[in-house]
Parts: C-alpha cells; sequence; structure tokens
C-alpha cells in the first residue's frame, strides 16, 4: 500500500443505494417501473418527450429529499485526507457525493440538478421542473433537457477520465453492476496499464473476475472500511 499515490474511484447506483435512491438493475430498480429504452435516449425523448421529462422531473424531485450514506462520507473523507491524485468518476447522476463533502468528482454520465439547453448549450442548475418548458435563463428559449447522457451518447469527459487511469496505482470500483460501457470496461483499461483493481459491491459484478480483489457487502459497510485501511497505510 505505500506505493499507491494515485487513485480513481468509480461508483455506481449501488452507493447511492442505502440513501433510498433505487440501483438501475436490482429488485424494484427503476428498470421495472420505466423501460430503459422508453426513457433513457434520444430517440425515446424526439418519440415521447413528455413521458422523459416528467420521468426525470420526478427523479430530480426525489433525489433532493434524499441524504449522503456513510459510504458518500467515507469517500469525502478520503477526498479530503488523501494527499496524493485522487479523481472520484461517478455515473450517478445524484449530487450525494458533493453533499456529503467531496470536491475531486467527475459526473460521466450527466447530473439531475444541470438542464442542458439545445439551443444555446448553456447547462443552468436546475432544481425544479422541465416538463413545463421553462424558458433557458441564458437565451431565452423553450429548449431545456435533462443534462443526462442517455444510451447512444457520449459519456463527458472522457479524456479526464483516462489520463487519470494512466496515472493511475489504484482503480476502486464501488456499487456498480458492470454492465455499462465504457465504464464497466474501466477495469480491463486499468489491468492494461498495470494499475491494481479492487472492487466493492453487494455482490460480484459482471466483471468481477478482472479485478485482482473483490469484497463484497453493503457501500456503508466496506466503503468506510477501506477508506480507513488506506488512509492508515499512507501513513505508515
Ligand atoms: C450495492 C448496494 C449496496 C446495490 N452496496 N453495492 C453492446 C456491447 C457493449 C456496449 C454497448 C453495446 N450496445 C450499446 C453499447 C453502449 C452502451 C451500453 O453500455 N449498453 C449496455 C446496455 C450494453 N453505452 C452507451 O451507450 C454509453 N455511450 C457510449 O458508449 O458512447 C460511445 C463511446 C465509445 C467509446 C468510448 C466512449 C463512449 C452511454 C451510457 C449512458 C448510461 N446512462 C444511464 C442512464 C442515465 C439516465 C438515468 O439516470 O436515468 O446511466 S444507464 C444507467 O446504467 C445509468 C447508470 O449510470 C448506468 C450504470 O448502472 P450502475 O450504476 O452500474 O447501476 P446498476 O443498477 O446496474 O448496478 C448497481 C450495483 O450496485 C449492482 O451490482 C448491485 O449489486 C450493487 N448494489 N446495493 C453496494 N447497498
Amino acid at each position: 500500500m505505500d506505493s499507491i499515490r494515485n487513485i480513481v474511484v468509480l461508483t455506481g447506483a449501488g452507493v447511492s443505494a442505502e440513501s433510498g435512491i433505487d440501483t438501475f438493475r436490482g429488485g424494484g430498480g427503476l428498470w421495472e417501473q420505466h423501460r430503459v429504452e422508453d426513457v433513457a435516449t434520444p430517440e425515446a425523448f424526439a418519440r415521447d418527450p413528455d413521458l422523459v421529462l416528467r420521468f426525470y422531473d420526478m427523479r430530480r424531485e426525489a433525489i433532493q429529499t434524499k441524504e449522503p450514506n456513510a459510504a458518500h462520507r467515507a469517500l469525502a473523507r478520503l477526498d479530503a485526507e488523501w494527499d496524493g491524485e485522487l479523481l472520484i468518476v461517478t455515473q450517478n447522476v445524484d449530487d450525494l457525493h458533493e453533499r456529503a463533502g467531496a470536491r475531486r468528482v467527475l459526473h460521466m454520465h450527466g447530473e439531475h440538478l444541470n438542464a442542458w439547453c439545445m439551443a444555446c448549450d448553456e447547462r443552468p442548475r436546475w432544481t425544479g421542473t422541465l416538463i413545463d418548458r421553462p424558458a433557458c435563463p441564458a437565451c431565452g428559449e423553450a429548449a431545456l433537457r435533462p443534462d443526462i447522457v442517455w444510451f447512444g451518447e457520449m459519456p463527458y469527459r472522457m479524456d479526464e477520465i483516462f489520463a487519470a487511469l494512466e496515472q493511475a496505482d489504484l482503480f476502486v470500483s464501488i456499487g456498480t453492476s458492470g454492465a455499462v460501457y465504457p465504464a464497466a470496461g474501466f477495469v480491463r483499461n486499468a489491468r492494461e496499464l498495470g494499475v491494481e483493481t479492487l472492487e466493492l459491491n453487494l455482490e460480484p459484478s459482471q466483471g468481477t473476475l478482472w479485478f485482482d480483489e473483490a469484497r463484497h457487502g453493503p457501500a456503508t459497510e466496506l466503503v468506510p472500511e477501506w477508506v480507513a485501511e488506506i488512509l492508515a497505510g499512507s501513513r505508515a
């Protein structure tokens, strides 16, 4: 552990599950109430914008009633106390990492609390609804959509993510099923670069065999334990 200086953490829906936000593919997950292809593609938005906007308005409202849990707080502690490089790449579109106090966070699939203006490309912070077609605060056009990366769209800031992986000594994947690319491929990218890899997940993910080590259990237990361990090692 002495040789670990630069860390990339990837988080997924499992990190926010114990805050009461449904995962995508678990029992009771979102996809069971709304088919993904009905809501999370540009084609679905073109076909039935009201359905898609209502769905995201509902989730934007819901996340604002949720609180960070011990896993978010542990990663915020790591951010505050880790002297080396750290990048928390999250697939999550909630703001619970930030509300726990983490700063080095990159939202590769967008954010519920941003809107994206298709007319002027601004991304205003947005806590209210979009179904009523509000005007963009920057250009006045009624052309706002959720700032969410849908299937078939390019995830954000991929260059920064790959640059961080190239510098990393350790890649840790937390609470993600390994079903959605390109995030699901990061473990293999990391291995090819000679980076040590660790999975923390409730159950083995689809990519579990690619990791050097996998620990299975709830994020609120595994993440604080791992953070305490790595911070203790860095001070040894
Ligand atoms: C716990 C826990 C607890 C529970 N403690 N753990 C064929 C092959 C390969 C790829 C493709 C393909 N066909 C199409 C593609 C590409 C496509 C893709 O991957 N599709 C798959 C379905 C196959 N990907 C894309 O289109 C992406 N863009 C793209 O590829 O662009 C081209 C490109 C090329 C080259 C380089 C770069 C780019 C875009 C993907 C956009 C994903 N968007 C979504 C929806 C956002 C909208 C919304 O939020 O409504 O993002 S999909 C959804 O899945 C969401 C999530 O971020 C993402 C990942 O889900 P996550 O986080 O893993 O959640 P779950 O539910 O799957 O898993 C939770 C895990 O937690 C489980 O394992 C539980 O066990 C665990 N857990 N409780 C710890 N308490």
